[in-house]
């Protein structure tokens, strides 16, 4: 049967952290649904079809990786979607507390799904979407942070929302 993945966040915006562990989480499964959560408690810059957008640009030539979105519980689409896995990347120990407490959550709801951590990688280690939305606000390079059409839409939405 296939193995099926499912990478859930918020991904405002896709870093390359992300697509590490996508890249990597593709060669433990045959698919990753990388599903993007529309109720996030947190303040986005881009909107849920803007998220979606420059994922589905960014992995456009990967055909194992697919994007969609969710509401509700996670675990519920998880199941809806035929999977049994989470995949959530761990970077600084900060991450565990937030990490083991989703997780917790998750197992307490349903024991069909399993939440697998995957560790960054060490260039991207400090790498977070909220760094990247402050220094490209600031005008930093971004470079080695975001794929060029992320860095794009960042330079796009920080021109119109600064003098
Ligand atoms: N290296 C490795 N991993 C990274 C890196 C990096 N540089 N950057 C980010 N990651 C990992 C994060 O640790 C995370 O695992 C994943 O990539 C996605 O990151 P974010 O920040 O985009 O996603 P979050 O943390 O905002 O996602 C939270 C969810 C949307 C998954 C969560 O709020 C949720 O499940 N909501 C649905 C409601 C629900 O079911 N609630 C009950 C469970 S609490």
């Amino acid at each position: 049967p296939r193995k099926v993945a499912v990478y859930p966040g918020s991904f405002d915006p896709i870093t390359y952290g992300h697509l590490d562990i996508i890249d990597r989480g593709l060669r433990i499964f045959d698919e990753i649904i990388v599903a993007v959560a529309k109720n996030s408690a947190k303040n986005s810059l881009f909107t849920i079809n803007e998220r979606v957008d420059l994922i589905q640009r960014v992995l456009a030539d990967n055909v194992r990786a697919r994007v969609d979105t969710f509401d509700g519980l996670l675990v519920d689409y998880v199941l809806s979607q035929n999977a049994t896995v989470i995949i959530r990347g761990l970077r600084a120990i900060s991450d565990f507390e937030y990490e083991f407490q989703i997780a917790q959550m998750n197992r307490s709801i349903s024991q069909d799904v399993e939440t697998l951590f995957m560790m960054t990688s060490v260039p991207y280690g400090y790498l977070s979407s909220s760094i990247v939305k402050e220094v490209s606000s600031l005008n930093g390079p971004i470079e080695d942070l975001v794929p060029p059409l992320v860095r794009a839409a960042l330079r796009d939405k920080f021109s119109k929302t600064t003098v």
